[in-house]
């Protein structure tokens, strides 16, 4: 009686403690409510199938305790149940999956008037480089990485030259402008995350990932790096702040290109000069 009375205590806790919780998620600040949406689906059927197995077990401890007489009965096939646990279980597991791929597949398919944004994590830090006023990223390569070239930006690519780098300052977002966030890494696999958006994505050496997303409020955000990367990796912070336009603009002016960065006004041309006599 005792134990069933603790079961059905856990499954009543466990609901109570749900809803009175302090913690909860940190307010959103973009576009991806949905992906909230399907957090709360997940959490409803695991919840409601939580509840019936504690409830079932308590009901269980009871209705078949000890008593002298009584004999258990070894009953290894039942057709009739293991159909409908088979059918429920398919429905639940397909409840909490699908709505994940649709999510899915709005989160990768960029919206025409996105603009570009790319982010590249390294042991352990984070840089970031916008496209200049040609709206176009350059190329890279990670063998063109040195001092003067923290992103490894193609030096001749003229695209490349009016890039703004950002290399150990705050990347800056304008508030209700869609950008398509494309991630590089220089050495491990790293992963962008700011809690805030909803957004994460793995950084793999050697491809570019990426997703778009909107922010949707002001304010400083901080952001992490979800995937083990070494022992940095719980030190290996940045941070994004989302501001109105005037702002960024203001912002925006001061940031230096890739050409001012590496003193490199123009392509690269070999020349030779004859050594004087
Ligand atoms: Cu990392």
């Amino acid at each position: 009686m005792a134990i069933a009375l603790a079961l059905v205590l856990v499954a009543i806790g466990s609901v109570v403690f749900h809803f009175a919780s302090p913690w909860w998620w940190t307010p959103i600040a973009s576009n991806w409510g949905y992906i909230d949406g399907t957090l709360i689906i997940t959490f409803w059927i695991t919840g409601a199938v939580f509840v019936a197995v504690v409830l079932f077990m308590a009901y269980c401890v009871l209705r078949f305790r000890h008593r002298t007489g009584n004999q258990a009965l070894y009953e290894p096939e039942n057709k009739r149940l293991e159909w409908w646990l088979t059918v429920a279980t398919a429905l639940g597991v397909a409840a909490m999956l699908a709505p994940g791929l649709v999510v899915w597949q709005q989160f990768i398919t960029v919206p025409e008037d996105a603009t570009e944004v790319e982010i590249v994590g390294r042991q352990w830090s984070w840089s970031f480089r916008l496209p200049g006023k040609d709206g176009k990223l350059g190329t890279s390569d990670i063998r063109y990485v040195d001092a003067d070239n923290p992103l490894g930006l193609t030096p001749d690519d003229p695209n490349a030259r009016d890039d703004i780098v950002i290399d150990g300052g705050d990347l800056h977002l304008q508030i209700g402008k869609p950008v398509k966030v494309l991630l590089r890494s220089l050495d491990v696999l790293h992963d962008f995350y700011v809690p805030e958006f909803r957004g994460k994505m793995d950084m793999v050496p050697g491809s570019v990932t990426y997703f778009w997303m909107t922010p949707t409020r002001t304010g400083n955000f901080d952001i992490l790096c979800a995937e083990l990367c070494g022992v940095g990796h719980p030190q290996m912070r940045g941070q994004v702040v989302v501001a109105e336009e005037a702002a960024y603009q203001a912002w925006l002016e001061k940031q230096k290109t890739f050409a001012e960065l590496s003193g490199r006004p123009g392509p690269q041309k070999a020349s030779y000069t004859p050594a004087s006599p």
